[in-house]
């Protein structure tokens, strides 16, 4: 590779000693310019940036921020008295292992933010073990006294199960309210 070392170093004497630095940064700098404006500007995603703009609180994003649902103002909670079963190994609609729904409960109606429409939540508490004792929400909308007892959402309606012990509180969606 000796005569490949000789030739090279040759070529770039007689380049540098008939080409000015400047004179060849400028060569370098318009061969740049010419291939940016030649070469096809391929499309990327950007949306991945928006969402975290808005997200961030820089506003004008269409990214909505997901319900929590460990919180007494959910919309389905608009109805409850008790601990949060998605507090205690459950979720809004379904019972901690070791529980089970009470035989009877109470109907509540909610609005859904998301659509605007109001919804029947039937409100079961979970039976079988002693008060989780997390996340208790007292919301009472359209609570009756309880002369309207299946609108009276401060009994305990393990009642009718065989442990009347109360663990917890779901809300299930029955359907639209007409
Ligand atoms: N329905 C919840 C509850 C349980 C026990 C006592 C009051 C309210």
């Amino acid at each position: 590779m000796k005569w490949f070392d000789d030739w090279f170093e040759r070529s770039a004497r007689k380049v540098a000693h008939s080409t000015s630095r400047r004179s060849a940064l400028a060569r370098v700098g318009r061969t740049l310019l010419a291939s940016s404006m030649a070469l096809p500007v391929l499309p990327f995603d950007r949306t991945g940036g928006q969402a975290h703009a808005a997200g961030a609180g820089a506003g004008g994003g269409t990214a909505k921020k997901a319900p929590d649902e460990s919180q007494c103002d959910y919309w389905r909670y608009c109805g409850i008295d008790g601990f949060l079963c998605s507090c205690c190994g459950g979720t809004p609609s379904s019972c901690p292992p070791g529980t089970e729904p009470s035989k009877v409960g109470w109907i509540g109606t909610c609005r859904n933010p998301a659509d605007g429409k109001d919804y029947l939540i039937s409100y079961n508490d979970c039976c079988g073990k002693n008060s989780c004792g997390r996340c208790l929400c007292n919301m009472n909308l359209g609570e009756r006294p309880a002369y309207r007892i299946s609108l009276h959402n401060d009994v305990n309606w393990c009642m009718a199960n065989d442990n009347n012990m109360f663990h917890c509180t779901t809300s299930v969606i029955v359907g639209l309210a007409q």
